[in-house]
């Protein structure tokens, strides 16, 4: 495709390549960010994901060796060579990353696969060839993940999946190629190094990590630009850090976004919402939202109420909002063709819907029957999506749910030759596809925050590579199976690795009926993903936590209570994603790369760097085996110190999910609330764990952009623990009123007696393992003696 090197020339950050065939682009995005670039489509960029300029400048060195040109940058060396083959190595010489020189060799399939046909399997086919196809050599000690929200296992190696955003009603399984969304990056972790790589193409794109040849994988797309980004680490928060330079951070939400949301397809009417909401309180279990699905709508129509069911929703959100409970709504893209329905009428007479190739709006079917869709690559569109979200702001709305954006569509797939506007570019349903959902997201995420003044809360089914800016999501309709709560963590941290930090799968399962113990396992994970909320379908049996018996009830409130005491520990992750892009819920391999023995771990995840969950996923299974890296654990519920670096056999009865806390740990927390902000927290406790740390806890009023503004405080706790204790608290940043009189203090494992806070003695109690007190909540310095 592009044949022998014929010259080369820098300008700016950018290397332009003549080829003989084609033009290469190679820029120096930053010492440690490289993009490969050919402008097969568009001349330059053109990017849903990278919205801002993100360019650095910063030294690179381009020379001519014989036979290919060197990039060196501070992090990396590039090696371009003819057809457009491009190496990375990082700065100490060492081979991260070579173009396969040869050609694709699948394997072969033998027999004759009509016969299986007849009975109804698929038949399996090796994909074909690609225009853009982008083969890296495979050198055995690699391992893949990220590429969002694919089935199967952590590790992606030996896999092959697409990027086409789906609808899958039927169950997930591993074989499922793509479901609801596209997020075209992925880490490669290898013995001695790390790097990310980023296609940003939204075209239908094509991975294969060492499926059809353990030579090589790939990766490729049929249109579109060639545009790709090499990402070096070594360190894997370091990629993830760089990747979200380029497609954004996700920002930090308003703190009730965090407390626990209750959904069901079918809560309807007004009387069953407040049934619900009452059932909650009575149950003594916290809750700050309930999602309102579909049947809210007047006959599917969107931005509509059903003012039977809902004969005052202005009324029934602030009944709600007085006892703490927030109303998210559904909203899908599908607009019902129906005249006299204004928002149908407006977007038809702004020419606002894709269109068929003659410019007549295209015609599908969802909810409401005949369907037209927004053009939402259109920023006309966007802003008057924009503009809609008032209407349910004004009926006291407090987040939207943007569901079937793939977009889904019942009477078959929209054909390829859809029209859409794209911002002055127009194209066709192939472009767009992966990107309708992200697009209207972010209409969504601006339409909320113009007309409130907040961090906007939304959550989207479908999306791209950067939507995480604008947008929750959760991955879409699982089942109320052991199979589905097991997928649903490798999922959640893929999708927090590939910057899609905020997520969450529907708690309990969607379709199918739960059982009374699995959704006690499935609320210990649900407790530690960000976004936690139980959902399930029309028609399922009842799934609310009281929905059983006495015990799963108990089970239930004990891990939504758990929540909430952790609800600053969650925010301090955060804040500190919004800063780093680091998600909340991490793999292990994230902090420990070197030990093998987590770079494949399925069933266990961080929460942040201190607390590691390792969450039963098997029906009757009362114990279960798991692994601790290195350093020294503390048991949460018993507070036994455990050394690391091994694995452990932990009993594990049903209301029990296992959790450990690293030694040197701060881990603030909430004093019971029934919801987020019902009480002003004048005291906040901190849970302490021997160790030389450092921990920062952020404080601000939780639902502004003031922060942004700096106003909020920053508090450092730093330890340095021994035969006697001292930590050191300094408020490094002061910018919010803040609501802390009072710090209560529990020392774990300790044999201290003796507490001095700035010198003067301090009350203190034991309390099993640990030593407890109360300091003002001020800056200076704890001693703890024996
Ligand atoms: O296909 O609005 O994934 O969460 O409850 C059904 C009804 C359409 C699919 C969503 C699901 C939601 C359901 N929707």
């Amino acid at each position: 495709m592009f044949g022998r090197i014929l010259d080369f020339e820098v300008k700016g950050n950018k290397v332009y390549i003549r080829f003989e065939k084609n033009e290469g682009r190679i820029e120096v995005v930053s010492s440690a960010i490289i993009n490969v670039f050919s402008p097969l489509r568009y001349d330059d960029h053109y990017s849903r994901a990278v919205e801002s300029p993100v360019t650095e400048k910063c030294d690179f060195k381009a020379v001519d060796g014989s036979g290919f040109i060197q990039i060196t940058t501070d992090d990396l060396t590039v090696k371009v060579f003819d057809n457009f083959a491009v190496d990375f190595y990082d700065k100490s010489g060492l081979l991260l990353c070579e173009d396969y020189r040869g050609e694709r060799a699948p394997f072969t399939r033998r027999g004759n696969v009509s016969i299986a046909e007849a009975e109804g399997h698929a038949a399996l086919k090796n994909s074909g060839k690609h225009e853009i196809e982008i083969i890296k050599k495979l050198f055995g000690d690699e391992k893949f993940y990220g590429l969002g929200d694919k089935t199967g296992n952590f590790n992606k190696k030996g896999h092959e999946y697409e990027m086409w955003n789906s609808d899958v009603p039927e169950p997930h399984v591993e074989t499922h190629k793509s479901l609801y969304k596209s997020i075209p990056f992925f880490i490669t972790l290898r013995e001695k190094s790390a790097f990310g790589i980023f296609f940003d193409n939204t075209f239908k794109s094509y991975f294969d990590l060492g499926k059809e040849n353990s030579e090589y994988f790939y990766f490729g797309a049929d249109e579109g630009n060639l545009d790709y980004y090499f990402i070096a680490g070594p360190e894997i928060d370091q990629i993830i850090s760089n990747y979200t330079k380029l497609t954004g951070v996700v920002p930090l939400p308003q703190m009730w976004t965090l407390g626990y949301h209750q959904s069901r397809w079918s809560y309807a009417p007004e009387s069953r919402v407040m049934e619900i909401a009452k059932g909650f309180r009575e149950n003594d279990i916290p809750l700050d939202v309930i999602h309102l699905d579909v049947d809210y709508m007047d006959g599917y129509r969107v931005f509509t109420w059903d003012n039977e069911r809902f004969p005052d929703p202005r009324k029934t959100t602030e009944a709600l909002k007085r006892d703490g409970i927030k109303i998210v709504t559904i909203i899908d893209p599908g607009i019902k063709k129906d005249k006299g329905y204004s928002v149908y009428d407006e977007g038809l007479k702004n020419d606002f819907f894709a269109t068929d190739p003659d410019g007549i709006p295209y015609v599908n079917a969802v909810w409401p029957g005949d369907s037209v869709y927004p053009d939402f690559s259109d920023s006309r569109v966007r802003d008057w999506w924009a503009e809609n979200q008032k209407i349910m702001i004004d009926s006291g709305v407090s987040g939207i749910w943007n569901d079937m954006n793939e977009p889904a569509s019942f009477k078959g797939p929209l054909p390829d030759d859809v029209s859409f506007k794209n911002d002055g570019r127009p194209t066709n349903h192939k472009e767009i596809h992966n990107v309708y959902g992200h697009l209207m997201s972010k209409a969504t995420f601006e339409g909320i925050k113009k007309h409130t003044g907040k961090r906007p809360f939304v959550i989207t089914r479908a999306c791209y590579a950067g939507t995480h800016k604008y947008s929750t999501v959760w991955t879409g309709d699982n089942q109320s199976t052991w199979e589905h709560l097991r997928l649903s963590i490798p999922m959640l941290l893929n999708l927090g690795l590939s910057g899609q930090a905020f997520c969450g799968c529907d708690v309990g399962g969607f379709f199918s009926d739960t059982s009374a113990e699995l959704l006690s396992r499935w609320v210990q994970v649900g407790c530690f993903s960000t976004l936690f909320r139980n959902h399930t379908a029309i028609g399922t049996r009842d799934q609310e936590p009281w929905a059983f018996d006495k015990k799963t009830l108990c089970i239930n409130r004990k891990y939504i209570k758990l929540r909430y005491k952790l609800l600053p520990y969650l925010y301090d992750l955060m804040w500190e994603c919004e800063n780093t892009g680091l998600p909340p819920m991490r793999p292990l391999v994230l902090h420990y790369s070197q030990d093998s023995n987590v770079h494949e771990i399925n069933d266990q995840f961080l929460f942040g760097r201190s607390i590691l969950v390792a969450p039963v996923v098997e029906q009757g299974k009362r114990y279960r085996s798991l692994y601790l890296p290195e350093g020294t654990w503390y048991d949460y519920w018993t507070k036994e110190s455990i050394e690391g670096g091994r694995a452990i056999l932990r009993d594990a009865p049903l209301d029990v999910c296992p959790i450990y806390i690293k030694a040197g740990a701060v881990i603030p927390n909430y004093p019971p609330q029934n919801y987020v902000g019902e009480k002003k927290i004048d005291e906040l406790t901190l849970d302490i764990y021997p160790g030389d740390s450092s921990y920062c806890h952020y404080e601000d009023d939780g639902e502004s952009y003031g922060y942004r503004a700096g106003k909020y405080n920053h508090y450092r706790f730093t330890q340095h623990a021994g035969d006697s204790t001292v930590i050191k608290i300094e408020k490094p940043h002061k910018g919010y009123a803040g609501s802390y009189k009072t710090f209560k203090v529990v020392y774990n494992d300790s044999n201290f007696t003796k507490v001095c806070f700035n010198g003067s003695p301090i009350e203190s109690k034991i309390q099993g393992s640990a030593i407890e007190f109360i300091i003002p909540a001020e800056e200076g310095t704890i001693n703890l003696e024996v």
